[in-house]
């Protein structure tokens, strides 16, 4: 039986593998226990990136992306565009148990949320529209991309490993901070922000979203494992490719960071330089707090 073994994305993460370490260790099954973590993340309003208290998009609405995946059976489902539900995560769930498909975006993901008992209320906080206004762009050029601020942290992915060595993954998220309305980001889309599969391992990324799709980086990560490298070697081979596209472009590589697990429990982190990516690990009864190595685009 496989010691229980829970990461999640940043400080908050600490949060989520609180919540979701002692329900491991009762013998709860990792997407579930996965879901509850980030769904307290979804829940703590001084969070101003994921759920309830998210910096809203361009025009002050909070739109909400996120996805789960299970390792074993590869089921999976997201939201993508969700406004007025706090638990996009779960809503996420409910697509992978109740329906045929992967993916619901927009006025039909909340629709289909409220059929399934999902109440709708505002997610905006006093201290969200306080810190979105402080945090508007005073002008964009077109197409350019908005500038997170670098003391919001972000996504919270949570990858788990439960007693019966099943991998389970959640991501939710509010997304970019002043994004356009209808952009959708890495975190709802299966491959991008998350990836899980027993027989590989898996993986999540947070970040400027669209230089994680480029890559289909989650996907990158797990593929990387299954070709035999280690959970901390997957995740450099990821950065070190958003850093060559960045390159590839002529742009400055973005602020992205992945993490991952393979089937045993060993975990990895990586980020871009600048990052400053922290993530919290339990295992046992113990967590803590570690800081991903930073690579620049020369690969060092
Ligand atoms: C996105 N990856 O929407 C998300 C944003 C984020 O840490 O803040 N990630 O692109």
């Amino acid at each position: 039986m496989p010691d229980p073994v829970v990461i999640a994305t940043w400080p908050f993460g600490e949060t989520a593998v609180k919540t979701s370490l002692p329900l491991l260790s009762k013998g709860q099954p990792s997407l579930a226990a996965a879901l509850a973590g980030a769904q307290a993340v979804e829940d703590d309003p001084r969070v101003n990136s994921v759920g309830y208290g998210g910096i809203p998009n361009a025009i002050g609405t909070v739109s909400l992306d996120a996805c789960v995946m299970d390792g074993k059976t590869l089921a999976c489902g997201g939201v993508a565009g969700l406004e007025n539900i706090r638990h996009a995560a779960a809503v996420a769930r409910m697509v992978m148990e109740k329906t045929p498909h992967i993916l619901l975006v927009g006025a039909g993901a909340q629709q289909f949320a409220m059929k399934q008992g999902f109440p709708l209320e505002s997610l905006l906080t006093p201290e969200s529209l306080t810190e979105w206004e402080k945090t508007k762009p005073a002008k964009k050029k077109r197409g350019e991309i908005s500038v997170i601020p670098p003391d919001s942290h972000d996504t919270v992915t949570v990858l788990a490993l439960d007693q019966k060595g099943n991998l389970g993954g959640v991501c939710t998220t509010s997304g970019l901070a002043h994004k356009l309305p209808g952009r959708v980001g890495d975190s709802p889309l299966i491959g991008s922000g998350l990836y899980v599969d027993n027989t590989a391992g898996a993986a999540g990324a947070t970040g400027v979203g669209e230089e994680i799709i480029r890559i289909g980086g989650s996907f990158f990560v797990v593929e990387q494992m299954r070709a035999g490298k280690s959970p901390q070697e997957a995740c450099e081979l990821a950065v070190k490719r958003v850093n060559s596209t960045a390159v590839r472009r002529g742009v400055h590589p973005a602020r992205v960071a992945f993490l991952a697990m393979d089937p045993k429990g060993q975990i990895g982190a990586a980020c871009t330089v600048g990052t400053n990516f922290q993530y919290a690990v339990g295992k046992g009864a113990k967590s803590e707090l570690l800081k991903a190595p930073e690579l620049g685009p020369e690969g060092k």
